[in-house]
C-alpha cells in the first residue's frame, strides 16, 4: 500500500486570512464552475441596494457598500449557484439511486444545477421527469391522506421572508406546527438563552456598534471562513487600537491576521492587520469556566478597589436599576476556587485575568460568538454566561457595546422572525386566525431533534424540505439513514442534489427551484423578495440572473402549488395572488407582524435595510421579570451527566467547517487556512495526546463514541495530524463526523446538538484501497 506521509498534505499556514491565497481560491472555484464569466457580473451586485443577498452567511450588508461587497466564500457560494453545470434528465436515466449514494457530497453537487421536477421511480431505482401540476395534485392527495402531525414541513434557513411565512402558514393551515429549521442545530441555544435573560431572541449589536466599540470579546467563531466579511468592521476597529480579546481552542488564521483581498496597498504591501490582541486556547467546553473567572477576577479587582476607596469598577446604577439575580450570581462565582476555574477552562489564572483586566478598561464593549458556544449541552448556559458578563459593567442597551450572535444560512434568523418555529406560542395566533379563518392547531410540533426521533420510531411520515441536507446535517446519521428510507413521502425543494435525496422512501420527489441570484419573474413582472441579518436589519433584494432552467420555478410558486392541491380553500389564503405578486405577501407579513414589518414596502429599500425595534437598546427588557437576568449557571462542566472524566483515553471531539464548504455543500477537500490540503479525512489533536495514546502524525484511526458505548458509533478512517489544540481535545469535520453525534446528546432546552464536544476514542485503522480513495479523493498516489 501506498505510504502517505502527513507532511505532503498538511504544511502549517504562515500567511494573513484574506490575501493572495484568497483570490486563487476564488478563482480556482470560477474555473471548475464553468463560471468565469457569469460569476464577476454578478459579484458586483452582491449585497448591494438592487442587488441580490449573498446566499452564503447571514453577516450584515452595509447601507454604504464597498465596490465589492462580497467575501472568498461568497463568491464560492456565488459560483456555485451560477454553475454552467446541469443535472438533467439524462442524468437521472444514466444513474439509478442506488449508484449514486455511492457518491461523494462532493461529486453529487458538483454536477451541477437541477433542471426539472422529477418524481421517484421504484421500479427501475431512478428519478424521473414529471411535469409541476402532476407532482402538486400528486403530493396533495399524499398529504390529504397523512394525519398532519406525521408530516414535518423543514426548513434550511435560505428561502425568503416572503417564502417562509407562506410556508409556515401553509403547515399550520394543513393542521401542524412541525416545522423544525436549520437554526435548531445552530442558534436556537441563542433564541432560548436571550429570550430569558433580556427578552429579545436576536442579538443586540448593529454595524454601527462596530463602529463605536472600545473593545470586542470573541467566543468560538471562525470569522477567517464563515463570515469574512465581518473582517472588514473588525479591521477597523482594529485601526483604532480597539482590543479583541478571542476565547478559542484553535488558533484560527482569520481570528489572528487579516489582509484585505479587495485593498491593493495592502495586496501589495507586507502589511497585514494583527486581529486578535489576545488570543485564549480556552478547553472544548471550557467557556463558563472561563467566563466565571473574568468575573471572579473582576469581583476580585472591585473589593480591592472598593477598600482602598477607589471608585467602583462594576456598574451597580445600572444592575440596581435594570437587573435582577446578581447577588445569586456573585455567590456562584464566589463558589468557583482557582483551581477548578484554571482546570475546569484550560487557562490560567494570569490569562483569566489579563482579558478581565482588559474588560474592566473599557466602557463600550461587545461580545460575538458562533458554534463553539451554542453546540454544547450547556449552550443556552454558554449564551446566558456571555450575558452576565455584559451586564456586570452595563454592556447592554449602550452604543458600541451588546451581544452580537453570528447567524448562519443567510435568512435564518428572518426565517424564525416571520413565524418557522415549532411552538405556537411564538407566533400571533389570534391575528393569523383572523386574517386567513383557520385554526392554528395549539400543541406544539416538533423541533429538528423530535423530528429525527419520530423518524428513528415512524411517527413521522411525511418530510417536506424547504432547502438543505437535512439527512445529512442531523446527528446520529448512520442509525437515521435506514430509518429515512421509510417515509411514506419525502419531498424535497432544492437547487443542487445531494444525500437526502437518494433515500427515497415510497413517494418521492425532487423539485428544482430557482436560486436568489436568478430572475424571479412570476406573470411577466419580476418580483423582489426580502430577508433580515445578523443585525436584525431587513433588506429587500432581486435576482438578475439568468435561471439555470425554463422549467424551475420560485420557492414561493412551489409553495403556493402544493397549498393549493392540499387545502381545502376553506381557509382564505390568496395562494395565487400571493404566487403573482409578492408585495402582498409583504403585506401580509406587516398585517400580522406591523410592530416589525409596518410600511416594508417602501422601507425595505433604505440602504442598510431598516432595523427591527429592539427594546433592549433603549433598555426596556420584555423578559418575566422586566428585568434583564444573571441567570447562574447550574454548572461549569459542559457535560456534567455524561462526563468521562478519568478516563485516560477518552478526548472531546469538536466537529466543525473547513474553509472550503458551505454546511454540507463541499467545495473542495482544501483548509488553506489550517494547511490542510487534498483531503477532509483529518483529525487535529494535540501532540502529547497523540504520543501518549501510542500513535504518530499521519496514523490512520477509526473514531468511536465513547458515552452510550453499547451503541457502535464510527467515523474514519482518518489521519491524525499534530496541531495546536489544547490537551484532551479535538477537531474533525462535519458533515463526515455525524455519525459520532447521539442524538440525545444535545444543549438542555435548545435542544441543539451538542456538535462541538464529543466524547471519543481512537483505534487504529487500516484502511483498504477503496477506503483510501474516499479519503484522499484527488490523491495521485491511491488512483
Ligand atoms: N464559508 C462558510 N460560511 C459559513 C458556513 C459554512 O459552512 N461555510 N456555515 C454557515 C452557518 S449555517 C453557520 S451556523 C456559521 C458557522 O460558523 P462558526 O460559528 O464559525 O462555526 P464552526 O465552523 O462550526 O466553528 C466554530 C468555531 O468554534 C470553535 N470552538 C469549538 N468548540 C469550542 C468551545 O468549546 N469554545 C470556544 N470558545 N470555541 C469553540 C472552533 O474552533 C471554531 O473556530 O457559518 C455560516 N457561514
Ligand atoms: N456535526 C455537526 N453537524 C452540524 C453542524 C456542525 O457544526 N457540526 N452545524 C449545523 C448547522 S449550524 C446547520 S445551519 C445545519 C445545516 O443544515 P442544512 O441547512 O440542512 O444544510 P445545507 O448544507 O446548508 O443544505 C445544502 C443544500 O441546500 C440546497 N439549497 C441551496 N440553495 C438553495 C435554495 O436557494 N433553495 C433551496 N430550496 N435549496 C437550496 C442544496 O440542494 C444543497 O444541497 O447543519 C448542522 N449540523
Ligand atoms: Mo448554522
Amino acid at each position: 500500500m501506498p505510504l502517505i506521509h502527513p507532511a505532503a498534505r498538511y504544511r502549517p499556514y504562515a500567511s494573513a486570512s484574506g490575501g493572495w491565497g484568497s483570490a486563487f481560491s476564488v478563482m480556482n472555484i470560477l474555473w471548475r464552475e464553468q463560471a468565469l464569466f457569469k460569476t464577476p457580473l454578478a459579484l458586483v451586485r452582491q449585497n448591494k441596494p438592487k442587488g441580490f443577498a449573498c446566499v452564503s452567511c447571514a453577516w450584515a450588508k452595509p447601507g454604504n457598500p464597498h465596490a465589492l461587497e462580497f467575501c472568498e466564500n461568497g463568491a464560492k457560494a456565488t459560483a456555485w449557484e451560477l454553475t454552467s453545470l446541469r443535472t438533467g434528465p439524462g442524468f437521472f436515466e444514466q444513474h439509478s439511486l442506488s449508484e449514486l449514494r455511492q457518491w461523494s457530497d462532493y461529486d453529487l453537487e458538483q454536477h451541477g444545477r437541477l433542471t426539472h421536477p422529477l418524481r421517484y421511480d421504484p421500479d427501475t431505482d431512478r428519478y424521473r421527469t414529471t411535469s409541476w401540476e402532476q407532482a402538486w395534485a400528486e403530493i396533495g392527495e399524499q398529504l390529504r391522506a397523512l394525519t398532519p402531525d406525521e408530516v414535518v414541513f423543514y426548513a434550511s434557513g435560505r428561502a425568503s421572508l416572503e417564502a417562509s411565512f407562506m410556508y409556515q402558514l401553509f403547515a399550520r393551515a394543513y393542521g401542524t406546527n412541525n416545522l423544525p429549521d436549520s437554526s435548531n442545530m445552530c442558534h436556537e441555544s441563542t433564541s432560548v438563552g436571550l429570550q430569558e435573560s433580556i427578552g429579545v431572541p436576536v442579538g443586540t449589536v448593529t454595524l454601527a456598534d462596530f463602529e463605536h466599540t472600545d473593545c470586542i470579546f470573541f467566543f468560538g467563531q471562525n470569522v477567517g471562513s464563515n463570515s469574512p466579511r465581518m473582517l472588514h468592521p473588525l479591521q477597523e476597529a482594529r485601526k483604532r487600537q480597539v482590543p479583541i480579546i478571542t476565547f478559542n481552542p484553535i488558533r484560527e488564521r482569520g481570528l489572528e491576521r487579516f489582509v484585505n483581498p479587495q485593498s491593493v496597498r495592502e495586496m501589495l504591501g507586507p502589511e497585514s492587520t494583527v486581529i486578535s490582541t489576545q488570543y485564549h486556547q480556552v478547553a472544548i467546553g471550557g467557556d463558563t469556566a472561563a467566563i466565571t473567572g473574568m468575573a471572579k477576577a473582576l469581583l476580585e479587582m472591585e473589593r480591592t478597589a472598593l477598600a482602598n476607596g477607589q471608585a467602583s469598577l462594576l456598574d451597580h446604577g445600572f444592575i440596581n436599576e435594570h437587573t435582577d439575580g446578581f447577588a445569586a450570581f456573585v455567590a456562584e462565582v464566589d463558589r468557583h476556587g482557582w483551581p477548578e476555574l484554571e482546570a475546569r477552562s484550560g487557562l490560567s489564572r494570569g490569562a483569566l485575568e489579563a482579558a478581565a483586566t482588559v474588560y474592566a478598561r473599557h466602557e463600550r464593549v461587545m461580545v460575538i460568538y458562533g458554534m463553539g458556544m451554542t453546540q454544547h449541552r450547556h449552550g443556552v448556559e454558554n449564551v446566558q454566561m456571555l450575558v452576565n458578563f455584559l451586564l456586570m459593567r452595563g454592556n447592554m442597551g449602550k452604543t458600541g457595546a451588546g451581544i452580537c450572535p453570528v447567524r448562519g444560512h443567510s435568512n435564518v434568523q428572518g426565517q424564525r422572525t416571520v413565524g418557522i418555529t415549532e411552538d405556537p406560542a411564538k407566533v400571533p395566533v389570534e391575528k393569523i386566525e383572523s386574517l386567513f379563518n383557520f385554526k392554528v392547531p395549539q400543541h406544539k410540533g416538533r423541533a429538528t431533534v423530535d423530528t429525527c426521533g419520530g423518524i428513528l420510531d415512524g411517527s413521522v411520515k411525511g418530510f417536506i424540505g424547504l432547502g438543505g441536507n437535512f439527512l445529512r446535517a442531523v446527528p446520529d446519521t448512520d442509525r437515521i439513514e435506514p430509518a429515512w428510507s421509510q417515509l411514506t413521502l419525502n419531498v424535497q425543494v432544492a437547487t443542487k442534489l445531494n444525500r437526502s435525496h437518494l433515500l427515497p422512501g415510497q413517494h418521492a420527489w425532487l423539485l428544482p427551484c430557482l436560486g436568489r441570484i436568478e430572475q424571479d419573474v412570476q406573470d411577466g413582472v419580476t418580483q423582489v423578495y426580502s430577508t433580515e441579518d445578523s443585525t436584525g436589519c431587513v433588506h429587500a433584494w432581486q435576482g438578475r440572473s439568468e435561471p439555470a432552467g425554463e422549467q424551475l420555478r420560485a420557492e414561493v410558486a412551489i409553495i403556493a402549488g402544493i397549498a393549493q392541491a392540499t387545502l381545502s380553500g376553506s381557509e382564505r389564503i390568496p395562494w395565487e395572488d400571493w404566487r403573482r405578486d409578492y408585495a402582498k405577501i409583504r403585506l401580509a407579513i406587516s398585517q400580522v407582524y406591523p410592530e416589525i414589518f409596518h410600511d416594508m414596502e417602501s422601507r425595505m429599500w433604505a440602504p442598510g435595510g431598516f432595523h427591527r425595534p429592539l427594546p433592549v437598546n433603549q433598555r426596556q427588557w420584555k423578559t418575566e421579570t422586566g428585568r434583564a437576568r444573571f441567570i447562574s449557571p447550574r454548572s461549569l462542566d459542559e457535560d456534567d451527566d455524561v462526563s468521562l472524566r478519568g478516563a485516560r483515553d477518552v478526548i472531546q471531539l469538536m466537529t466543525l467547517r473547513s474553509n472550503d464548504q458551505f454546511n454540507t455543500t463541499v467545495y473542495g477537500y482544501d483548509d488553506r487556512f489550517r494547511g490542510v490540503q487534498g483531503t477532509r479525512s483529518v483529525v487535529f489533536m494535540n501532540r502529547n495526546d497523540i504520543v501518549r495514546l501510542g500513535f504518530a502524525a499521519g496514523d490512520w484511526v477509526t473514531l468511536r463514541t465513547a458515552i452510550e458505548p453499547e451503541v457502535r458509533r464510527e467515523a474514519g478512517p482518518m489521519q491524525i495530524i499534530a496541531y495546536d489544540i489544547p490537551q484532551g481535545c479535538a477537531a474533525a469535520y462535519y458533515p463526515e463526523c455525524n455519525p459520532l453525534v447521539p442524538l440525545w446528546h444535545h444543549a438542555e432546552r435548545s435542544k441543539v446538538p451538542a456538535a462541538k464536544s464529543v466524547p471519543i476514542r481512537l483505534s487504529r485503522a487500516q484502511p483498504d484501497a477503496q477506503a483510501l480513495k474516499r479519503a484522499l479523493p484527488e490523491s495521485d498516489q491511491v488512483r
